[in-house]
């Protein structure tokens, strides 16, 4: 059975975006998979956060997991700082990239840039610039075989193909495999609700850009019936020229499991206002029953929640335990080998 390996990192409450570009996949890759699941709560900190927002955002992501659908007996769900090998590898792997590849992540320009203070200088974290080598070590050390991820993330994934390419080479040895990227096509990337040239992200500070998991019937409501859409009133896919109306699209298509092309057929003879109304009722209809769920774990059944991280945990420092100790004795970082 194939590996899999993913992640969501514990930056803020999850979002539409995360649901349709992450979690989505993983209900159906359970089915046929090996599946590991994290909270990466140690990219969590990779910006600047409050403690008990990060302590209530890893609790939340872990039971949002499960409220989705992700089964405990068939998927493993750790959070990432329990499994201590994901931060030993990645400093080894920070210390075979190069600043220069590092700088050139998107993500890390499009955050970098956002630092600016007050006073106009400018100090950037260096975890965002790091970031990209501990998602590597995160896939690396579980020998995955595919790591599903929205089209956003593709650039880290192919950073990830050539840090492990390069240490094989260097080590002349199979220290790790090249793991494939599954892209879901027809989910995308869910673009924010304001700009929709931006993509939908849990730490954008404009709350409106943003549908999150948590929201309720009238929070969901308000955000889509002022999304911004243009001035044509025909409803097409188009993402260049129509983001607005595009982005409703793909969330409704992706939503209802149907093809953009179906979509597009249903709403022709349709304005946005009816796109809209339909686009509220398929995100309402989905996160309600969903709400109860993580609700319901996080206050009556804490201890469940608890149990099955420990459980994920256990079984993700085994697999993690032995890679990292193979990689140690063949880098030479013991002088007495690890155990095997
Ligand atoms: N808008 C999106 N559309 C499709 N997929 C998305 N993902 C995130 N936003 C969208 C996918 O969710 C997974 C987990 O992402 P992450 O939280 O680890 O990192 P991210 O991509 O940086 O997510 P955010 O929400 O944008 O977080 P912040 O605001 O902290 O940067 C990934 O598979 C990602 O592709």
């Amino acid at each position: 059975m194939a590996r899999i390996i993913s992640g969501i990192t514990s930056t803020g409450k999850l979002t539409l975006g995360n649901y349709l570009g992450a979690i989505n996949n993983f209900l159906k890759l359970q089915e046929k998979h090996e599946l590991l699941i994290f909270v990466a709560n140690l990219h969590g900190l990779t910006l600047p956060i409050k403690a008990q927002a990060l302590k209530e955002n890893i609790r939340d992501i872990a039971a949002w997991y499960f409220a989705a659908g992700i089964m405990p007996n068939k998927t493993h769900i750790f959070i990432q700082s329990d499994v201590l090998a994901h931060t030993q590898l990645g400093y080894v792997l920070l210390c075979n990239s190069y600043v220069g590849e590092l700088e050139r992540m998107t993500q890390y320009k499009d955050k970098s840039q956002k630092m600016t203070n007050q006073n106009k200088t400018i100090s950037i974290p260096t975890g965002i610039l790091a970031y990209p080598t501990l998602m590597a070590a995160d896939i690396l050390l579980y020998d995955a075989d595919f790591v599903p991820v929205g089209i956003d993330q593709t650039q880290h994934l192919e950073l990830t193909k050539t840090l492990a390419t390069r240490m094989n080479n260097t080590y002349k040895t199979q220290l790790f495999k090249v793991p494939k990227i599954i892209v879901d096509q027809q989910a995308q990337k869910i673009m924010s609700l304001q700009d929709p040239t931006k993509k939908m992200s849990k730490s954008d500070d404009n709350l409106k850009n943003t549908i999150f998991l948590s929201d309720n019937k009238q929070e969901v409501t308000d955000k889509i019936t002022k999304a911004v859409t243009d001035s044509e009133n025909i409803i097409k896919f188009d993402p260049q020229r129509k983001p607005g109306v595009s982005n409703l699209l793909t969330i409704y298509a992706s939503i209802t499991n149907k093809n953009i092309k179906t979509c597009e057929q249903y709403f022709s003879n349709h304005n946005y206002g009816f796109l809209k109304k339909e686009v509220i009722k398929v995100i309402n209809n989905l996160l309600e029953p969903m709400q109860k769920k993580q609700q319901a774990l996080i206050n009556e059944k804490l201890s469940q929640l608890v149990e099955y991280l420990q459980q994920g945990a256990a079984f993700a420092n085994k697999i993690a335990t032995k890679k990292l100790n193979f990689v140690e004795n063949i880098i030479g970082i013991n002088f007495i080998e690890k155990e095997k």
